[in-house]
């Protein structure tokens, strides 16, 4: 089993390749473990296109009893995270991995999309520091944080889940991380369209057939059916995606004239 992708701690690692580096900061590295072991992120790190692994803030602590978090000033309930060995942890890491960006995750950050996945993956290398309980201490934000960021408007027990989120989510953007699979599946997403519908064997499931042209080996209506499917997906599930994307093509635009022509034919008819 991968437990993590230690580089020495005492000098810089070669960074020469295209290889991407993650660097988790965390009070629980073993929830990296399995995460490390399955699927395209394993690959990835067994093919050295990613080098990761996560690090213990508690092994920074100073104190005998290795203490991380701290009661908060001015009161209430809940800890906050000690700055010392949260400062001494990112340092560490950040002296390690030359050409990186720290990444904080938590919900007053810039909410996590596709399009930040993309300009993450142009980066050598990541930090990504995970907070617990309350939140960390304000004073590490402003010196040790380059983005903060958040998967989302909705509260974890800790940045965990979504170190592992961030760092998935740009693997798959790493050239030959996907392995022999193609680019534009890394593509779909990125011109604001979901994916068109999926089938596989067998022809019929439970009385619901598949759609006949994907059967007709008609390579060139297979394609066209494809991109109705994706745009009219979209349409459907997320019309907030084709409304915020101000470059649907040319035959993007033709499909949804088509049915807006079929859906006023509906309307003129009443
Ligand atoms: C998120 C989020 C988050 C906030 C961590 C409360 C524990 C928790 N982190 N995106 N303290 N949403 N963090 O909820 O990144």
């Amino acid at each position: 089993m991968i437990l993590s992708f230690h580089y020495s701690t005492s000098q810089p690692i070669n960074q020469s390749t295209n290889a991407m580096y993650f660097k988790v900061v965390t009070i629980f590295p073993q929830m990296f473990d399995s995460f490390w072991n399955h699927g395209i992120i394993r690959r990835a790190l067994e093919d050295k296109k990613i080098f990761a692994s996560a690090v213990n803030i508690r092994n920074y602590a100073e104190d005998r009893h290795q203490v991380t978090d701290d009661r908060p000033y001015g009161g209430g309930s809940g800890m906050v995270m000690k700055p010392e060995p949260l400062a001494a942890a990112i340092r560490d890491a950040s002296q390690t991995l030359t050409g990186t960006k720290t990444v904080l995750l938590t919900p007053q950050g810039r909410v996590f999309n596709q399009k930040m996945a993309w300009e993450l993956a142009t980066s050598d290398g990541l930090i990504l520091v995970c907070g617990r309980y309350e939140g960390v201490d304000e004073r590490i934000c402003h010196d040790l944080i380059d983005y903060e960021i958040s998967i989302g408007d909705y509260v974890l027990t800790g940045g965990e889940p979504a170190a592992m989120i961030i760092i998935d989510a740009v693997t798959r953007l790493i050239p030959g991380a996907l392995g022999g699979e193609d680019a534009a599946e890394k593509d779909s997403f990125s011109d604001d369209l979901l994916e068109h519908a999926h089938y596989t064997r067998p022809g019929n499931f439970e009385g619901q057939e598949v759609p006949e042209v994907l059967l007709s080996g008609h390579h060139q209506e297979i394609e066209k059916w494809r991109l109705e499917s994706s745009v009219m997906r979209t349409l459907l599930k997320r019309p907030d995606l084709l409304l915020q994307n101000k470059n649907l093509n040319r035959q993007q635009r033709d499909i949804l004239k088509k049915w807006r022509f079929e859906i006023e034919k509906i309307l003129d008819s009443q």
